[in-house]
């Protein structure tokens, strides 16, 4: 099968929209810095990055004839928002398991932001005191048996809806997507930065982008801190969505990059080049990123620009995958 014989569900509102960001590329003074803003793909609250991978996700779910969608993430998840958001569409129901992956004292970490947007849609909201995996966990199998055992019909989407056989689909159509508009826009990127975490985002650009005529870097950013858990699992799901499209050819080891040092030492807790670059896109292009993902890349990416491994002659894609609403759990952060 190629990519185009899998069915897809339209959550978006059509191709993510790709823009130049010239202010922050002058004050960088290198490469040509653009965006792709899956941060407003859709009108299914405030969509993301998995908005774009369920679009293949939910041909299978309702398929099985499922009632309920069982997914899970940190309190501040904002792939459970997502999950919650296609539920509601779609006039099911979700169970989201929200483990306390971040040790952040905001008072109003449990209540603002993607958890209070999840209760909004209707989900049903558990909390659960586990830390920081992306692994499958016991408490989403449990949440699954709970579903079965009140006589629902589950369909479980695991974290970042990356541990799941079309979990990379939706991103390497993104890749075709980019590669389209290209060609309206007279450009190529030869230079991708995205972050990476579950994996799958990563993993799918990686098999949609291995499938096209002319190489490019995609450059992923460890944002996990658990790098080697993340590095394997992007190079297991790149391969493996490789496979599913039929892209005809094992991938190279060096087209899968997952790049350490601007993580910090935890998952969710920004450090100062996180907090440095959400300030420079905000206060130069009114661009809004988080500082649990899109804050690392956009820091990984201003020092590869600034320091030249992302030459001058560049022109380079920055993903912007969502995640704002996070950032309402960070205002201790921003008072000054
Ligand atoms: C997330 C993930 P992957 O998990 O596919 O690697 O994507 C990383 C990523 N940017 C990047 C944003 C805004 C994200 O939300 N979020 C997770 C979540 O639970 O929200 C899966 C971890």
């Amino acid at each position: 099968m190629t990519l185009e014989d899998f069915p897809r569900y339209p959550l978006m509102f059509g191709p993510s929209p790709v823009h130049h960001l010239p202010r922050l590329s002058a004050h960088l003074g290198g490469a040509q810095v653009w965006a792709k803003r899956e941060d407003c793909n859709s009108g299914l609250a405030f969509g993301g990055n998995k908005t774009r991978k369920l679009e293949y996700i939910v041909p299978d779910a309702l398929a099985e004839g499922a009632d309920t969608l069982v997914s899970i993430g940190g309190v501040q998840s904002n792939h459970t928002r997502q999950v919650a958001a296609v539920a509601a569409k779609l006039g099911l129901k979700a169970v989201l398991v929200q483990e306390a992956w971040v040790d952040w004292p905001d008072s109003v970490n449990d209540r603002v932001g993607n958890i209070m947007l999840s209760r909004i849609m209707g989900a049903e909201v558990r909390l659960d005191p586990a830390g920081f995996d992306i692994g499958i966990r016991d408490s989403w199998q449990n949440a699954l048996d709970d579903v079965r055992a009140r006589g629902g019909k589950p369909y479980g989407i695991p974290a970042g809806a990356s541990e799941h056989r079309l979990g990379g689909l939706g991103f390497a159509n993104w890749a075709y997507e980019v590669q389209q508009q290209e060609r309206e826009l007279g450009i190529f990127f030869d230079t991708i930065v995205v972050c990476t975490v579950t994996g799958s985002t990563h993993a799918g650009m990686i098999a949609g982008f291995a499938g096209q005529d002319r190489p490019r870097r995609v450059i992923g950013i460890d944002a996990s801190a658990t790098l080697e858990k993340t590095r394997d699992q992007v190079a297991r799901i790149a391969r493996s969505t490789a496979e599913l499209i039929d892209l005809g050819r094992d991938l190279r080891d060096d087209e899968i990059t997952v790049l350490e040092g601007w993580a910090g030492d935890y998952y969710g807790i920004p450090v100062e080049s996180t907090l440095d670059a959400i300030r420079l896109s905000g206060s130069l292009e009114g661009m809004i990123i988080d500082p649990v993902y899109e804050g690392k890349s956009m820091a990984g990416l201003i020092d590869l620009v600034r320091t030249g491994e992302i030459g001058s002659d560049s022109t380079v894609l920055y993903a912007h995958l969502g995640g704002q609403p996070a950032i309402n759990a960070y205002s201790a952060l921003f008072r000054a």
